[in-house]
């Protein structure tokens, strides 16, 4: 395979001018350094060649064709309906016309998919091959080589920096070689520690470019979280800042990987990019991010990639303290996030595309970079915080870049309506055309907010479900007919190609409507993770042991009436804190670190901003003489150290026990619903060991209410 459209200029770090090679290298290296962090001019948009492949598109097919070109070819398949069925019933010819017509292959497939899920087996367009950076970059070099593919929202408000995708893919290029020439080699995993910029961005893309697979670590995530990460995906190499910004705070993020691998054996090199001024101490390991790029051409053979080939890892929580390494590969991923971010948001050619997510997380890798690149779309990295530097942040920005597609989270949405409307009706909105909401539900006053008073009533608002594993969004509102209804608070309809199910307690497919289930999937589709790093048992256990023949999602769902998809929560010990999963084992783990605890449970509840938040109830060690307040406080922080800030209890319940079975499981139902202060549904407490135990939770937690700490 060829990159094509690269242009050929070479870097010319290594000249020099006059006698004097130190100035001129400083020089180059100033500038360079500028162009990646500092603001730069805005690059016009080349959209005209685009505008006009579309007119083309638009008179060739029928009304179908004309939604989606690829669907030109399904002879009498006409409206959003029969393309939804037709998805299902002929999943083969659907998905290959798809990757056909949006994915440009080095060597085309034949098999469309080999799947099991009995066996958790999942291929697709296996004897194909492609690069996702060539897919994402050089095809729209070769149209539009001055579109802008990225505005970076750097923290410090108004100074956007935007980049074209000539100049991405230049970027991605010298780190690829980068890479290659430190030794990074197909198949190995780079760790990406790094805020949300566009020096990350293109070190995703540099791995994909050279067959490296990434795993990148939410920045928010402490040394020890990172480590074990590090540890997991095996990574030699780490990419990482020396501080990040985020809300006007600095973070130290070099001293964070420095701490971790001082337990991560495997690391051999750490590169070191520039984000602020400040000088970090370099070790014999660490490498000079910006500088030994500039060392590197501009041009950067792409690897030749089996779509089978590994991607990217990205962890999650799940119910053990392990987090999972979940494995998603080349090109059923990048054509699932490029079709749902196509026609989930309605986006056009030539839009602005907004998600809000940091790339640590699985929005940030569908709908930040990979679905938007793909489409040629310009995408915006967000790197600061909703209320900074005051709660017009968002919309502020919406004025500035004139985005098209706002993708946000309902934590935000909640925080941001409690501040009220002035914040919003400051900026002119006129460019939004489509509102998205993901991570958790969305309560019906969030909902009506932000489409009355954000989108001022003219912009469908799609909430969209999907998680890490399933790669992109699996139901939304959207697409669906020109006029068809949109329930608030409601995912509603599977996009092309998901068959959602509900199962019963006894694992039966519920066929009714008006009716909750765990929800499930009864196909594959492209998006879907592949398995989980190391421990493809696991893969099977967690997702399709529950209901043999189905991919569990962990989720529970109500189907209305009308066949709309509600989501109602997770059915497993995890919990959603502003849209971020974490599990109670990994926060007990933790906590039952602490020298004088003998063992802790840890629970969701309901939280008007969070949506849910941590609940800890911990029984201390006989001989502990500390007082409550202290230890309280110094539990919060060994969590917020050793996982996140996120996962840092709100609320600890001291207790003498917790209320067991006689078989010693813990009886998390019942602290919930003491928690929930909804005593009448305590249940059947006849199987547990002491029920003594419950009178004495519920005495400490309405002790708490009444000074006010709930
Ligand atoms: C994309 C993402 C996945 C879990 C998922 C569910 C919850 C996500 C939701 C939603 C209700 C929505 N979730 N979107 N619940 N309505 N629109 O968030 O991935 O971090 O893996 O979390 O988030 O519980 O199972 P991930």
């Amino acid at each position: 395979m060829r990159s094509g459209a690269s242009p050929k200029r070479r870097n010319t770090a290594h000249q020099t001018v006059g006698n004097d090679p130190g100035r001129v290298a400083c020089a180059e290296l100033s500038s360079w350094v500028n162009a990646m962090w500092l603001p730069a001019k805005c690059a016009a948009a080349g959209r005209g060649v685009w505008a006009s492949r579309l007119c083309v598109l638009r008179r060739s097919g029928s009304n179908t064709a004309a939604f989606m070109p690829e669907a030109a070819g399904f002879g009498g398949v006409s409206g959003r309906a029969a393309l939804q069925d037709f998805s299902l019933s002929d999943g083969d010819s659907f998905w290959a016309a798809a990757a056909r017509h949006r994915l440009s292959w080095s060597r085309p497939f034949r098999t469309v998919r080999d799947c099991d899920l009995s066996r958790g087996r999942i291929k697709w367009f296996e004897d194909g091959e492609l690069n996702v950076s060539v897919n994402c970059l050089d095809r729209h070099v070769h149209t539009c080589p001055e579109r802008v593919a990225l505005i970076w929202e750097r923290d410090e408000r108004g100074s956007e920096v935007r980049y074209t995708y000539r100049e991405l893919l230049e970027m991605t290029c010298r780190v690829g070689n980068l890479l290659r020439r430190r030794g990074v080699k197909k198949g190995d995993c780079v760790t990406i520690y790094m805020p949300t910029c566009p020096l990350a961005v293109a070190s995703m893309l540099a791995c994909a470019r050279i067959g490296a697979a990434h795993n990148v670590v939410f920045a928010g995530f402490s040394a020890e979280a990172l480590a074990e990460r590090i540890r997991d995906a095996q990574s030699s190499t780490v990419i990482t800042v020396n501080q990040g910004v985020r809300g006007g705070k600095v973070t130290e993020l070099k001293k964070t990987v420095d701490a971790a691998v001082q337990s991560c054996p495997t690391v051999q090199q750490v590169f070191v990019a520039m984000r602020t001024e400040k000088p970090v101490t370099m070790t014999a390991r660490d490498v000079a991010m910006e500088e030994e790029m500039l060392k590197e051409d501009v041009v950067c053979e792409p690897a030749a990639m089996s779509s089978e080939d590994i991607l990217f890892l990205l962890y999650t929580s799940g119910s053990t303290g392990k987090p999972k390494g979940l494995v998603h590969t080349q090109a059923g991923y990048l054509l699932y996030a490029a079709l749902t971010h196509r026609y989930v948001f309605s986006y056009q050619d030539g839009d602005v595309f907004g998600c809000v997510a940091d790339i640590g997380w699985i929005t940030g890798h569908s709908y930040t970079v990979y679905g938007p690149l793909a489409n040629g779309a310009t995408t915006v990295l967000f790197e600061s915080t909703p209320v900074y530097p005051d709660p017009g942040r968002y919309w502020d920005m919406v004025e500035r870049l004139k985005i098209n597609q706002f993708y946000g989270a309902p934590t935000a949405i909640r925080l941001l309506l409690r501040y009220g409307d002035q914040w919003v009706n400051k900026y002119d909105r006129s460019s939004l055309k489509t509102l998205g909401s993901v991570g958790e539900p969305i309560n019906t006053e969030a909902w009506e907010w932000y489409h009355r008073v954000v989108g001022e009533g003219r912009c469908p608002v799609v909430d969209t479900w999907w998680q890490t594993e399933t790669g992109g969004i699996c139901i939304a509102p959207k697409p669906s007919e020109p006029d068809a209804e949109i329930v608030p608070g409601m995912a509603m309809r599977p996009f092309f190609g998901i068959k959602p199910v509900l199962m019963d307690a006894e694992g039966k497919v519920l066929t009714t409507n008006n009716t909750s289930g765990a929800l499930c999937m009864a196909q594959p589709w492209p998006g879907m993770a592949r398995t989980i790093h190391n421990d493809h048992q696991r893969f099977i256990e967690t997702y399709f042991r529950p209901y043999p023949g189905y991919f569990f999602t962990g989720d529970g769902a109500y189907r209305s009436k009308e066949g709309y998809y509600q989501i109602t929560g997770r059915l497993d010990d995890v919990i959603n804190v502003s849209g971020h999963r974490i599990g109670t084992a990994e926060i007990e783990d933790v906590v039952n670190q602490c020298p004088a605890v003998a063992e802790s449970a840890v629970i969701g509840y309901s939280h008007s901003i969070k949506g849910e938040a941590v609940y800890a109830f911990v029984v201390l060690k006989k001989d502990v003489n500390v007082p409550e307040a202290e230890l309280s406080k110094e539990l919060k922080s060994i969590v917020s150290e050793k996982i996140a800030k996120y996962a840092s209890p709100d609320l600890i319940q001291f207790v003498k026990r917790l209320p067991k079975t006689r078989s010693g499981k813990i009886m998390r139902r019942v602290l919930r619903k003491v928690v929930e202060s909804d005593l009448d549904s305590l249940g059947d407490l006849s199987t547990l060991d002491d029920p003594t135990a419950v009178q004495e939770i519920i005495q400490g937690h309405q002790e708490l209410l009444s000074k006010g700490q709930l």
